[in-house]
């Protein structure tokens, strides 16, 4: 063994004495102090409950505490140990940060919002057994300071390429909240099922979120349908169910940012509504792969595709309070709009250059109706192209580059470049890991990765809200292949997004992820172990 390894050895059992709590991502600093706190039958949960964030705070813990050990503590009673919550300006913590202070006799939680309570509450969960246990429930005594270093901390789910029932969309959501992610991008729609209930749409859901099989390995496969056999394979979200997600989310901090992805990667709309189409032409929502260009357009010569879309969205815009609404502008094969004499008329009438001008005006038709909702639109890198939106924010997913430049416009961006952060690609040996959609992108990979690219200057990455990994599915079928991609890459960006720069240790991350694993363990969720042993 290397020298620098025999040292590391030596090292390991006082670096494991130093850091007897395994917190991910990282906190800014914690300390932690002699004796523990017993949370028990004698504590009570202390606050202001005429106050709704801290009376709301309260009721996540202790419903999560009760859950855990049975305890149902009692709420500003006297007692002789106390859980206090309380909201205070606190300089130098932020919006979403906090302070904790666990000593013998209490745990003081300090936050200027509610989120900072939240937060708080999720580093003591770490510290917590992760399944439910009549042990006692020691606290280590410690002071946290914690806050996070971006905005914006994403997790993207695809439900349209496979469905995925709102309870595995919750547990998604909680495993986003363990790791103080606060941004769930739901991929709604795309050419293989569309998966929200429209009122004034019901076709979208009667036809659109079914397709024919689950044949869903072949690319750009366009099914026929038996002769008198309905499409079966599929579902979709009634607005009851997003509506309850959505509240299930803001509890923990997280804002659901629709997409409904437009004006590419919608044959399963047109499939529901053939006049959405340039060809108008009856098809059914594709299974399998992800892009064929061919007839997934919406036509953006025909008015009436406007009004549907205006229609569409503004049913998304009640049920979604998140200020930023994506519309998707990804991967639009252009042929259509060549041969579609309505869309060549569009282009002459608008004085547009090209079909590349025509998207822009399409997705610029878009943004003016999103801003008279008061949100704010977001769309993939493609629509930098033929002219940006004034006020849209763009989604970098083909590397850096269209977030570099629109970073450079003075338009927000949210970094998710394929290489590192998709995690529909593989992370380990292809030979031990599930059949994946190429492309490697190990848990190390997403370790390194550095949101603020060094083309910028200061001024410019102020534009750079955070970053956010996806998770595509064409190759996904079941809720545990979804947790398994997910897992434990999302821990590794959790710290990307939320801990110092200077906090980043490789070493470290990987000591305090075996705490993880066991808890992964408990809870018997799945979780790739390939491919990330301490590198030293
Ligand atoms: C590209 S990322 C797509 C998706 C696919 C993904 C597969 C993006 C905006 N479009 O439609 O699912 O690649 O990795």
């Amino acid at each position: 063994m290397k020298k620098a390894g025999w040292l590391f050895l030596a090292m390991l059992p006082l670096t494991l004495f130093a850091q007897q709590v395994s917190i991910i991502p990282q906190p800014v600093s914690l300390q932690l102090n002699e004796g523990k706190f017993l949370l028990d039958k004698n504590t009570a949960l202390v606050y202001n409950a005429a106050n709704k964030d801290l009376k709301a705070a309260a009721g996540f813990f202790s419903s999560t505490i009760k859950n855990l050990s049975g305890i149902s503590l009692p709420q500003n009673g006297k007692a002789k140990k106390i859980i206090q919550l309380r909201l205070a300006k606190t300089e130098g913590i932020g919006n979403e940060g906090y302070l904790l202070n666990v000593t013998p006799s209490s745990v003081l939680i300090t936050a200027n919002t509610k989120a900072g309570l939240v937060y708080a509450m999720q580093t003591l969960f770490q510290t917590l057994p992760a399944v439910r246990t009549n042990a006692a429930l020691q606290i280590s005594a410690m002071h946290v300071k914690d806050y996070p270093r971006f905005k914006w901390r994403g997790m993207h789910l695809d439900v349209s390429r496979h469905f995925f029932s709102p309870d595995l969309v919750k547990q998604y959501i909680d495993l986003m909240a363990l790791y103080k992610f606060n941004t769930f991008h739901w991929h709604l729609t795309d050419d293989q099922g569309w998966r929200i209930e429209i009122k004034k749409y019901p076709k979208l859901t009667e036809v659109g979120a079914w397709r024919v099989d689950e044949n869903n390995n072949v690319w750009g496969q366009r099914p026929q349908a038996k002769e008198g056999e309905a499409p079966t394979y599929g579902g979709y979200y009634t607005q009851e169910q997003i509506k309850d997600v959505v509240a299930y989310a803001a509890q923990r901090n997280i804002t659901i940012v629709p997409e409904l992805d437009v004006p590419g990667h919608s044959a399963a709309a047109i499939a529901s509504y053939p006049f959405l189409s340039c060809t108008q032409q009856p098809q059914l929502p594709m299974t399998g792969g992800n892009y064929t260009g061919i007839s997934s357009n919406l036509c953006p010569g025909n008015d009436s595709v406007f009004t549907f879309l205006q229609d569409v969205y503004s049913e998304v815009i009640n049920l979604f309070p998140s200020k930023y609404i994506h519309v998707g502008g990804d991967e639009v094969d252009k042929t259509p709009w060549k041969l579609c004499p309505k869309c060549q008329a569009r282009i002459k009438a608008e004085a547009l250059k090209n079909e590349e001008e025509l998207q822009s005006y399409f997705i610029k038709r878009m943004e003016k109706f999103i801003v008279s909702k008061h949100r704010k639109m977001i769309g993939w890198d493609e629509i930098l192209e033929g002219g940006l939106a004034p006020e849209a924010m763009v989604m970098s997913w083909r590397g850096e580059a269209g977030g570099i430049a629109a970073a450079k416009m003075n338009h927000d961006v949210v970094m998710t470049p394929g290489n590192p952060v998709y995690f529909d690609h593989y992370q380990g040996d292809p030979a031990t890991e599930p059949l994946a959609i190429g492309g490697f992108n190990t848990l190390k990979k997403v370790y390194d990765y550095e949101p603020l690219p060094k083309e910028l200057t200061e001024a410019e990455a102020k534009y750079i809200l955070g970053a956010q990994a996806n998770l595509w599915a064409e190759y996904i079928t079941t809720p545990s292949h979804v947790l398994y991609m997910v897992l434990p890459r999302m821990l590794a960006l959790s710290e990307v997004v939320w801990s110092p720069k200077e906090a980043r240790d490789w070493n470290g991350f990987n000591q305090r992820l075996q705490a993880h694993f066991k808890a992964f363990d408990q809870k018997e969720l799945p979780y790739s172990k390939g491919n990330f042993k301490v590198e030293i």
